[in-house]
């Protein structure tokens, strides 16, 4: 099966599945797995952050930055397709009971401008029956939006403008590596304005589980406590964190490819009949297309992928999504090229 479901099913590499077999562990709980508190040091090093804090998911990790930075009642402006926003099980109203302020990107990239969120704050002179702001998500690389991309320059507009009017702003970078690599950016710079950030091991790094939130000291302290009433406190989690730290160090510089492979696909897919698609726009490793075009359902395409040319891959309403990682190969992407013309009829 050539799996381009998402990244986040590759299996661990046989480096990080040695360091897993001879971490060295303690109870997390207590503070006392020293792979973690590498991790995490390390992953605070990497992101000059104070602190970071290791979570079983991204989503646990966006989810404790939106409680912390809010109060009940409180809006979120989100672009409106953010993993934040649209799959994360409404998570910020069951838990934080805060309400999502969905904003539409006014060139259709999913890279939002200034006035376009600040066209959706709630400001102090607002009437008082309106709910005031609490925060800004941004995602970086943006993930329904086709894995696009969040410059420095615009980071740093959208986070000035938010602190200008008080409110914090909180980075998901699932794919921030992605997105860093496609931009010759660090993460560190991308993630320097933003009072938290949030990061996977589990999607472009290959690990096979884990996230960070970094921030304050202080946030990541509270963020200790939220982690444990949410479940997320877990014992000898060095296993885990020992293959992140091989993910941090070894998957990086190899990005690249996986971004090359995602445009040879969209170059691909571009040609074939009924299939919209921009292959310049692909700057990640997530290749979105809309299949409408065909005739054809995106699921039904999906579900002949898979049983006559083992494909795998994700419907999405009109588009089906196909992501690349280091588990499949420039051959992989032209047998699923083939699968493809095959399917919609191409030549
Ligand atoms: N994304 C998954 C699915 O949930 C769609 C995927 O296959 O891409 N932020 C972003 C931008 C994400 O893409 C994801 C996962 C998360 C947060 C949540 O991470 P997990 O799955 O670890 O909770």
């Amino acid at each position: 099966m050539i799996d381009l479901r998402s990244d986040t099913v590759t299996k661990p590499t046989p480096s990080m599945r040695r360091a897993m077999a001879e971490a060295e562990v303690g109870d997390d709980v207590y503070g006392e797995d020293p792979t973690v508190n590498r991790l995490q040091e390390r992953a605070a090093e990497i992101f000059e952050k104070e602190a970071a804090i290791f979570v079983p998911t991204g989503s646990m990790g966006n989810q404790i930055a939106v409680k912390l930075h809010t109060r009940p009642g409180a809006e979120v402006v989100i672009e409106e397709r953010g993993h934040i926003y649209n799959y994360e099980m409404a998570a910020m109203s069951a838990i934080s009971g805060a309400l999502a302020r969905p904003v539409k990107s006014g060139d259709g990239t999913g890279v939002l401008t200034w006035a376009e969120v600040r066209a959706a704050v709630h400001a102090n002179d607002a009437p008082y029956y309106v709910a005031p702001t609490g925060l800004v998500c941004l995602e970086n690389s943006h993930n329904l939006a086709g894995g696009a991309v969040m410059t420095r320059e615009r980071t740093e507009e959208l986070c000035d403008g938010a602190h200008g009017l008080g409110l914090p702003v909180h980075l998901d970078g699932a794919r921030i590596f992605n997105a860093a690599a496609a931009l010759g950016e660090t993460v560190a710079a991308l993630s320097r304005p933003a009072d938290s950030v949030m990061f996977c091991l589990s999607k472009g790094l290959g690990a096979p589980v884990g996230s960070l939130l970094l921030g304050t000291r202080a946030f990541i302290d509270d963020a200790r406590r939220w982690r444990k009433l949410l479940g997320g406190g877990m014992r000898q989690a060095g296993v885990l964190a020992a293959a992140g730290l091989v993910a941090l160090e070894e998957t990086p510089p190899r990005l690249e490819e996986d971004h090359a492979n995602a445009r040879r696909l969209a170059e691909g897919v571009a040609q074939l009949p009924g299939v919209a698609i921009d292959p310049e726009r692909v700057q990640t490793n997530i290749v979105i297309f809309d299949v409408s075009g065909t005739g054809m359902a995106a699921d039904h395409i999906c579900e002949r992928l898979r049983r006559e040319h083992n494909v795998l891959a994700s419907g999405f309403g009109p588009s089906i999504r196909m992501v690349t990682h280091y588990d499949v190969s420039r051959d992989s992407i032209e047998r699923a090229l083939e699968g493809m013309k095959a399917v919609v009829g191409g030549q």
